[in-house]
């Protein structure tokens, strides 16, 4: 296992495919978050609908799967302009940010799932484009025994899409990107203190292990293009675009403006 993490500055992100911000969000910003975090499982726990084997079920909805908070509730959207946040990514991927997605996953102590090594790029498939991202807050302190997340260095180089297999498992995709045993002896865990994010491009290969351990693991991902580089058919996404940093040519795309002094005046 690689330990060795790199520092936040756009050459190491550029090499290595990733990069970590210390010390980001502050200890009472944090607990804000984590209020609200709170209040978000709350509301979004309960049953679910699903079919095994042509039969439906009702099972309990995973901590793992809340989906795109963003689009009803503004907390979660206010966090996605967090000027922090945006301030990395601006060196990293440039001026102008538009949000693509975004999704809590938290991990129950002793029973989180396992999410198998995957590129993001290779689960959108009607979304491409050189300058991609996401953003991995961590909401709880997160390490190997908590299921951290762990990404393979340089595997995103080239921007190669890697065939998948099934998993059989139960972990959350249930689907895996065939790398060698050479690259998953290479990977590194990306540990962070609540409040520190990590940023890995859309090609790096990366998962997490399920959570050992009696602590929860909560993080929030939020993702970001380059509207310059982006290609996406809106028709198939499930969401909206946020603009949250710069330009792009209105109103030839349709992005929702979210840059924070569009929020202050609506
Ligand atoms: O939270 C995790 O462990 C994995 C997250 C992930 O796959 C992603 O951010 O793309």
């Amino acid at each position: 296992m690689n330990s060795t993490i790199c520092e936040s500055t756009r050459s190491d992100y550029e090499k290595r495919g990733f990069c970590i911000k210390r010390n980001a969000l502050d200890p009472e910003r944090m607990q804000e978050i984590g209020m609200e975090l709170e209040a978000t499982m709350d509301r979004r726990s309960g049953e679910t609908n699903v079919y095994v084997n042509g039969e439906l079920h009702q099972e309990k909805k995973r901590p793992e799967d809340m989906r795109e908070p963003h689009i009803d509730e503004p907390f979660w959207l206010g966090l996605c302009g967090e000027p922090k946040i945006l301030d990395a990514l601006e060196e990293l991927i440039g001026p102008n940010l538009v949000l693509l997605m975004s999704h809590l996953f938290v991990k129950p102590p002793k029973e989180g799932m396992s999410i198998a090594w995957h590129q993001d790029i290779v689960e959108w498939a009607h979304i491409s484009g050189s300058n991609i991202c996401t953003v991995w807050l961590a909401l709880d302190d997160v390490d190997l025994e908590n299921g951290c997340m762990q990404v393979i260095p340089e595997s995103h180089r080239g921007s190669p899409v890697i065939e998948k297999m099934e998993t059989k498992g139960t972990d959350y995709l249930g689907r895996e990107s065939m790398i060698s045993d050479e690259q998953r002896r290479s990977a590194a865990p990306i540990e962070l203190k609540a409040g520190e994010f990590s940023i890995h491009d859309a090609y790096l290969v990366h998962g997490s292990g399920s959570n050992t351990s009696q602590r929860r693991r909560a993080g929030y991902t939020m993702r970001y293009a380059d509207p310059e580089t982006l290609q996406i058919d809106p028709a198939q996404h499930w969401s909206p675009l946020y603009l949250v940093r710069g330009e792009v040519d209105w109103p030839a795309k349709s992005y929702v403006d979210a840059r924070p002094a569009a929020q202050g005046a609506s």
